[in-house]
């Protein structure tokens, strides 16, 4: 498929076979504020750890793009550089000629558009090329001047947890009490986006699952969802295919393969979105949006419209 594929747009014009109608919000405000939205992830990178290498050609990352968007995903989140530990770093410019090509046709696809970065140069060109959203990973090591970007846009930035980089993260998931440091230091980071001018509604929390954390920080942290909900953000939580669930899943010693977790991560997925995530970002997007519906008509069954279904097992 080629760019030229693009115009015209929606599913008519998609290779794939239509799942699901496009949603119909064009923009963030429109989003559905009566259920957990489902982000669904696009790495355009040579090294993420689960899908590295599969969508660093434009033409693969688009398919890619536009099959989740059929698939009913309400957020794409366009990645140009991986976040694993270890991960070698990305020139923004390179970053950017991954990435912008990817974002400008989801956009003209009627997508809405999320930016995994941690540039701000790299943040910028995607918002120019029409992405609503910036994801940054980089926690308490943001970019200096992220936070007058965010204000200057005024566009949702979802300022997730982390210590030290991709180098040194592993070594830094030491904690007493993981809940309160992250809740503290996600308040800290936050003090320094809201001092330059960013709205509290623009901030999005995530307490950054694996990224400075152990499997045993990661499990206390989705218990805590409640408790991070009181900092008065919406919540985004991304477990998805990440290593405390194959260790989880481990057999022998030996931990469930990236892509065996799609199972644990739908339940993930539809515990956090009964605890109250506004968010859950997701490689599966069509087995997350079943998980959801079951979360939701298990915490309002007056929400699931079967109301008329048949009796019957
Ligand atoms: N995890 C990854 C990348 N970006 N963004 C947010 N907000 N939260 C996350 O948990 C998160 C993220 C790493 O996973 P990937 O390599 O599969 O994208």
């Amino acid at each position: 498929m080629s760019l030229g594929a693009i115009p015209g747009t929606g599913p008519a014009t998609s290779p794939l076979p239509v799942i699901r109608p496009v949603k119909s919000a064009k923009n963030v405000a429109q989003l559905p504020k009566d259920r957990t939205l489902v982000m669904g992830i696009l790495n355009v990178t040579q090294d993420s750890f689960s899908d590295g290498g599969k969508y660093l050609k434009t033409d693969d990352a688009i398919q890619h793009g536009l099959r989740m968007l059929y698939a009913g995903a309400d957020i794409i989140d366009v990645g140009g550089e991986s976040t694993r530990p270890g991960a070698d770093y990305v020139e923004p410019s390179a970053e950017q000629g991954r990435i912008v090509p990817v974002i400008a046709a989801l956009v003209k696809a009627g997508a809405i558009v999320s930016v995994d970065t941690m540039h701000t140069a790299t943040a910028r060109a995607a918002l120019d090329a029409g992405a609503q959203i910036i994801n940054d990973v980089s926690g308490l090591t943001h970019e200096a001047d992220m936070p007058a970007l965010v204000a200057e846009r005024k566009v949702p930035y979802v300022l997730m947890h982390r210590r030290g980089d991709q180098q040194t993260m592993v070594a830094e998931a030491n904690y007493d009490d993981v809940v309160a440091e992250v809740v503290d230091e996600l308040k800290t980071v936050r003090s320094t986006f809201t001092d330059a001018g960013v709205a509290p509604e623009q901030i999005v929390i995530d307490p950054g699952l694996g990224f400075a954390k152990d499997p045993a920080h990661n499990w206390a942290l989705l218990q805590a969802i409640p408790e991070l909900k009181t900092l008065g953000h919406k919540v985004l939580i991304g477990t998805s295919r990440k290593r405390f669930l194959g260790a989880l899943l481990a057999e022998a010693g030996k931990p469930a393969p990236p892509a065996e977790r799609d199972v644990a991560t739908a339940a993930t997925s539809a515990l956090a979105a009964a605890a109250g995530a506004w968010c859950v970002r997701v490689h599966d997007v069509e087995g997350t949006l079943d998980a959801l519906k079951v979360a939701a008509a298990w915490t309002n069954p007056a929400s699931t419209g079967t109301k008329s279904a048949p009796a019957g097992t």
